[in-house]
């Protein structure tokens, strides 16, 4: 079996975790997909739009946890693997200048769930949950988990759900923002295949600025923002979809995004 299933389809590239046996735990395979899924979408410009999703009742219960060898003599070193595998991950997701969605299916624990929380935009089916199981083992939050939660929902709310390792449903994190919807779970896949053909389909340049644009404000001052979204304006205004898009509007029709 495939431990990571590729599918591009108008413009969307659907990516899906394919081990269900495990809750779609990572291991090198999966990474070795993903990482070549990742390869494909910065290199191939057909696609437009990522899509990742769980296959089966988990959406991703982080590190495969029968990889490590628990019996081994002396330190386990946990750090290169991060920098092997994670850490390059995570920074190509931010770094893709197209919108990536995640589908939260079930399940995501430790890295599962940074890893969702590294995505652009989050739907989530309404069985699912989040887990920052890392305390439950004796870890810290990594996958960039420390760094996303307490963005996303606020210090107190991050702190808790590090230490604690609790539970987070779907709607709770919803309220804490920290997924954008939640759809019936027979809902998800179509409702995620929906937007991320929309998505697709829209002006992919403009969509890359506006990431670039929103995840750089987190740390900018407003100066050096408004200088960013000077920059960008300037040059996504030389660009054929905002002719389109401009253009569109004033014949009173619907715009034909090219992606440039
Ligand atoms: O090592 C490093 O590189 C450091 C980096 C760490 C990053 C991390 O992600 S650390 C966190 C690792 N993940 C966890 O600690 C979560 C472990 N899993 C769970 O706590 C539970 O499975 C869940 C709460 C996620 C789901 O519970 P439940 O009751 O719905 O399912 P289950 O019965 O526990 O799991 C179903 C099967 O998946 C089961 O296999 P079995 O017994 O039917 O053969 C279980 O062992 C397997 N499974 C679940 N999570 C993992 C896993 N197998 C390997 N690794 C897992 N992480």
């Amino acid at each position: 079996m495939k431990p990571i299933l590729v599918a591009v389809e108008a413009g969307v590239q659907r990516i899906t975790l394919n081990r269900p046996e495990k809750l779609n735990a990572f291991n090198p395979a999966v990474h070795q997909g993903l990482a070549d899924a990742m390869t494909r979408a910065e290199t191939d410009a057909t696609i437009r739009c990522l899509l990742i999703t769980g296959a089966g009742r988990g959406f991703c219960a982080g590190q495969d946890l029968t990889e490590r060898d628990m019996k081994a003599v002396g330190p386990i070193d946990l750090g290169s693997g991060l920098e092997t595998w994670y850490h390059p991950l995570i920074k190509r997701m931010r770094a893709l200048p197209k919108p990536i969605i995640c589908a939260v299916n079930g399940v995501a624990a430790g890295a599962g769930a940074n890893f969702a929380l590294a995505c652009d935009i989050v739907l989530a089916a309404r069985s699912a949950s989040f887990i920052q199981a890392f305390v439950k083992i004796g870890l810290v939050p990594d996958c960039g988990g420390s760094y996303f939660l307490p963005r996303l929902a606020g210090t107190q709310r991050a702190m808790a759900l590090a230490m604690t390792g609790e539970r987070l449903s779907a709607e709770d994190a919803e309220r804490y923002g920290i997924v954008w919807k939640i759809v019936d779970d027979d809902k998800l896949a179509q409702e995620s295949m929906a937007l991320a053909s929309r998505l697709a389909a829209g002006p992919t340049r403009s969509l890359g600025f506006i990431k670039q644009a929103m995840y750089a404000s987190v740390d900018n001052t407003l100066a050096a923002q408004l200088d960013l979204e000077r920059d960008l304006q300037r040059e996504i205004g030389k660009g054929g979809d905002y002719r389109e898009g401009v253009t569109a509007f004033l014949e009173k029709r619907k715009p034909d995004f090219k992606g440039w």
